[in-house]
């Protein structure tokens, strides 16, 4: 079989002070860390659409991504793909990969000519993880791409438009119970609003709840158990998108009786568009038990776009990884790596530099987060910061024998009150000493 990224060999673990550009520096997949594997915590996850299909183009110019597989087209094409896919998995020992639905076959002229081209691939899929023992992380419906879905998919106005989004996704339950998907992510690209001039609001999360319902009943029919997660995103395309961030979707999950049924797909890239850290994202999903999994990727902080580039921070991850240590993993979740090279990083090898870039970048993360957990660093500070809640008045309101009469005659006698430093900067260079040190 030809090779679409010039014969590399696997990638091995080859510790801190290697400098060969195709070894893991901190990624020990069978390294024991906080009482599991880093496998067992990180199930690291290929995405399809950027590795696969991302071609590299910009709003100025042409794709520059050289390929393999484009010398080819159509099924041929998506035929090719997949050994490459599965190459490059093979390359990493990258153990999961996530697709949309478009991602791996290409539309045809009708309904059933697009789900006729999915089974031929779903089936060569198949065979692939079959023998290479790799696993779908989750699996999706492109509802964004084409253009039936200017205005939204569930949240049409449109209900010719409603039902085909319902049978795409009915389709791609079928796909992921074929294929033993772990989970199944929605992501709204389109389903938020440009106006509220010509927009119901309140019409459109009514249709896109019953959707969801409707998804729900129907992976149960046929026996899907996957975990359903929701991606939260404030924006792009849509100038507004319903699921801005981890708070909104938790509400709107709530409200439509769908949260004991979704967890969150929470996205580094999503979280600093919606004016967030990735961290405060994971934190509102985790105290809500509601996170599922993760997008892995970062932003520019001088661009104000989805730049999806590969993690290589590490206050970010070592600050992700601190709570996904504290959510106790991410059960049948993963680190999915919603991430492209960048257009001039255009050959195969890059692929595989930049996974490796990621995949070093989270285990790193993962040691530095659980040295900081089993030194109890943050959690003593935290527990000192709240710690005039543990007697005398403060006790009084958690045991719930306060009320504002007492309150007011403890302050009306409590004169002065004082406060104690938070020691952020202090705390920032413990951060550090950890980075560095572990
Ligand atoms: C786009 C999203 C998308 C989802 C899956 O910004 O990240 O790729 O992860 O539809
Ligand atoms: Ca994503
Ligand atoms: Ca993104």
């Amino acid at each position: 079989m030809a090779s679409y990224f010039n014969n590399i060999s696997k990638v091995a673990f080859e510790g801190r002070t290697s400098s060969n550009p195709l070894a893991y520096k901190f990624y020990d997949a069978n390294a024991v860390v906080a009482g599991k594997t880093m496998n067992e915590w990180l199930r690291f996850g290929l995405a399809y659409w950027h590795a696969m299909t991302g071609t590299g183009s910009d709003p100025f110019g042409a794709g520059t991504m050289q390929r393999g597989w484009d010398r080819y087209s159509g099924m041929d094409q998506a035929k090719a793909r997949v050994e490459a896919a599965f190459e490059l998995m093979d390359i990493l020992d990258m153990p999961y990969f996530c697709f949309h639905d478009r991602d791996i076959a290409p539309e045809g002229d009708t309904l059933q000519e697009t789900n006729k081209n999915l089974d031929v691939i779903v089936a060569l899929i198949k065979e692939n993880m079959k023998s290479s023992g790799r696993k779908l992380l989750w699996n999706t419906a492109n509802m964004f791409s084409n253009p039936r879905f200017v205005h939204g998919a569930a949240t049409t106005c449109n209900a010719d438009v409603y039902a085909y989004a319902a049978a795409q996704v009915k389709k791609q339950l079928e796909v992921g119970l074929e294929l033993g998907a772990e989970n199944y992510v929605f992501w709204g690209g389109r389903e938020g609003y440009e106006t509220l001039l010509n927009t119901d609001m309140k019409f459109e999360l009514d249709n896109l709840a019953r959707f969801f319902h409707m998804a729900k009943d129907y992976a149960k029919e046929i026996g899907f158990n996957a975990q359903f997660l929701i991606e939260p995103k404030p924006k792009e395309p849509s100038k507004h998108q319903y699921d801005f961030d981890s708070a909104t979707t938790i509400a709107f999950l709530k409200t439509y009786g769908l949260d004991q049924v979704f967890k969150l797909n929470i996205e580094a890239n999503h979280a600093t568009l919606a004016g967030h850290t990735f961290e405060h994202e994971l934190h509102v999903a985790r105290i809500n038990g509601m996170l599922g999994s993760i997008d892995a990727n970062q932003g520019d902080e001088l661009l104000g776009w989805d730049t999806d580039e590969f993690p290589t921070n590490l206050y970010s991850t070592t600050l992700a990884m601190y709570e996904i240590i504290k959510n106790g993993g991410l059960g049948s979740g993963g680190v999915n790596f919603d991430a492209k090279t960048r257009r001039a990083s255009f050959e195969p090898e890059d692929l595989v530099y930049s996974h490796i870039a990621g995949m070093d970048s989270f285990a790193r993360g993962l040691q530095v987060a659980a040295k900081l957990l089993e030194d109890r660093v943050l959690e003593n500070i935290i527990d000192d910061r709240y710690s005039s809640f543990k007697s005398g008045i403060g006790a009084d309101v958690l045991a719930g024998k306060a009320n504002f009469k007492s309150l007011e005659s403890y302050a009306m006698q409590n004169n002065p009150i004082v406060n104690k430093s938070g020691r952020q900067e202090q705390i920032k260079s413990v951060l550090n000493q950890y980075i560095m040190n572990v």
